[in-house]
């Protein structure tokens, strides 16, 4: 039996995520922490505010309930980081750090910790992104992101801790809300949509980038951590890919069903950072070590967006 600790709980990827780790080991079995909260998508498991840049609270927090498994998700996201580059760095590095540290002194013995697209950068070859790479981020997020998956493997090398990660696309998802990404453009725009607005698109409408729909981000994650160890030959962060999309085309598939939808686009700051991203990326290691594979296209996605969407929007 397994009892599992999440860290940023409360977020987007943290809260799904850790509603599916309810439902394989148990609600109780399941420990969310968060720097604020709880939020209601969490009831039904312990909850306990926590700081991640608090290494001894990790620890007696660990120690408490007897913990297993951590999913590292406690970070800030790539738009939010440049406007606060040292409190970025510090929570996503140094909060990375203490909780290595604390499951390699208490002998956890999984680790999941998510990586990101915004870890490659301007020289990337952009299209079909192979899993090694160049990288040269240049946003402190991507930094941020990169310096942690050589923490990851430092730890799994040195140290045997099992630690696995994936590095995310955006996430599109309609439960909780995004929190200061680059991609979050691909969640707001459905919200304009139904509410019958015009969308103020400040990615520029040929920018591509790889995205995917959380259901699968979960799977992601779950698969990941149920394959046998032997299974695992990455320990910096597997590429996985799903949707990769313009937002013009973005926009297009929704006004098959929103027909009238309108969209503008005025580029902003947040432009250059996706100008420096990956367009699609190359997951055939995902694939062959641990038989990842995406369910959702572009289609399948945006319908379902868009009827729960109005489901949530007639309920409330
Ligand atoms: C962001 O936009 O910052 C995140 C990411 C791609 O990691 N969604």
């Amino acid at each position: 039996m397994e009892r599992v600790l999440v860290t940023g709980a409360c977020g987007q990827l943290g809260s799904e995520l850790s509603m599916a780790l309810a439902g394989i080991h148990g609600s109780e079995n399941v420990i969310v922490s968060d720097i604020n909260g709880p939020i209601a998508l969490l009831s039904g498991m312990t909850f306990e505010i926590l700081d991640v840049m608090d290494r001894q609270a990790i620890s007696e927090v660990i120690l408490r309930y007897g913990i297993t498994q951590v999913y590292h998700l406690a970070a800030m996201l790539s738009a939010k980081s440049e406007q606060n580059p040292e409190l970025a760095w510090k929570l996503n590095v140094d909060g990375l750090i203490n909780v290595l540290e604390c499951c390699r002194q208490q002998g956890i013995s999984r680790v999941f910790w998510p990586s990101s697209i915004a870890a490659f950068g301007p020289s990337t070859p952009s299209e079909k992104t192979p899993q090694h790479s160049v990288m040269d981020p240049n946003t402190v997020y991507g930094i941020s992101k990169l310096t942690g998956e050589l923490w990851c493997s430092y730890y799994f090398n040195q140290f045997g801790l099992d630690i696995r990660s994936v590095r995310y696309p955006g996430l599109i998802s309609y439960k909780a809300p995004p929190g200061g990404g680059t991609t979050d453009y691909a969640i707001e725009i459905f919200h304009s949509a139904i509410k019958g607005e015009e969308f103020v698109c400040y990615l520029k409408q040929d920018t591509q980038l790889p995205m995917m729909y959380m259901p699968d981000a979960i799977k992601a994650a779950v698969q990941l951590m149920q394959a046998p160890a032997s299974q695992i030959k990455v320990r910096t962060s597997y590429n996985i890919s799903a949707i990769d999309f313009t937002a013009a085309q973005l926009a297009a598939e929704i006004m098959q069903h929103i027909p009238g939808f309108k969209v503008k686009y005025l580029p902003d700051y947040r432009q250059e950072i996706a100008a420096t991203w990956p367009g699609s990326l190359d997951d055939s290691c995902a694939m062959s070590d641990w038989s990842w594979q995406a369910d959702h296209n572009l289609k399948t996605m945006t319908e379902d967006m868009i009827r729960q969407l109005f489901i949530v929007r007639t309920t409330s």
